[in-house]
């Protein structure tokens, strides 16, 4: 008897990160969140998530806020065989019907400024702001996804040259924003 309760609550220890709980808000629903786990001296990180709209209106995820880090809606494109992230000043269109995926290699949310590592387990809360749902809070537990790491250049980046970056994002952000406006 013993034994098979240990294995059960050891089963059940090894399955939580992959069990991040779905958030419904409105006609959003917010599934497979989750953020890439760090060593200590990592100053930046890239968290993740689906967002699901199933009402019949557009949303628009805004930004993002957290204690813990100064974060940025980013997307990673291919620009001349290099991966670069812009900053998403207009935000990211969630169209109705649809979803958006917030993906290693695509669009994020970019952490900076970490102050402490967030090894694999960590747990913290990070705000995301849409157009018409307002505020959703979220949890973020770190991970070290496999396949994640191979295409891990939003950590690179954010590591290694992400201040160069930065400026780079703002020159490129407008231009790129204005071909979703319609
Ligand atoms: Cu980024």
């Amino acid at each position: 008897m013993f034994k098979t309760l240990t294995l059960t609550a050891m089963i059940a220890a090894f399955s939580l990160p992959a069990m991040a709980e779905d958030v419904t808000v409105g006609d959003l629903m917010i599934t497979d969140t989750w953020m890439r786990a760090t060593t200590s001296v990592a100053r930046a990180t890239g968290g993740f998530f689906t967002v699901h709209n199933h009402g019949d209106t557009d949303e628009r995820l805004l930004s993002a806020s957290t204690d813990f880090a100064m974060v940025q809606v980013h997307e990673t494109v291919m620009q001349d065989g290099v991966n670069r992230m812009q900053e998403q000043t207009n935000g990211v269109v969630i169209p109705a019907g649809g979803s958006v995926s917030f993906a290693p290699g695509d669009y994020h949310l970019m952490l900076m400024g970490l102050e402490t590592g967030l090894p694999m387990g960590e747990e913290r809360q990070i705000t995301l702001l849409f157009e018409n749902a307002g505020e959703v809070v979220l949890n973020f537990e770190a991970e070290m996804r496999q396949g994640a790491a191979a295409q891990g250049h939003d950590m690179d980046h954010g590591e290694m040259d992400h201040d160069t970056m930065d400026h780079g994002d703002m020159e490129h952000g407008d231009g790129h924003e204005a071909a979703h406006d319609h």
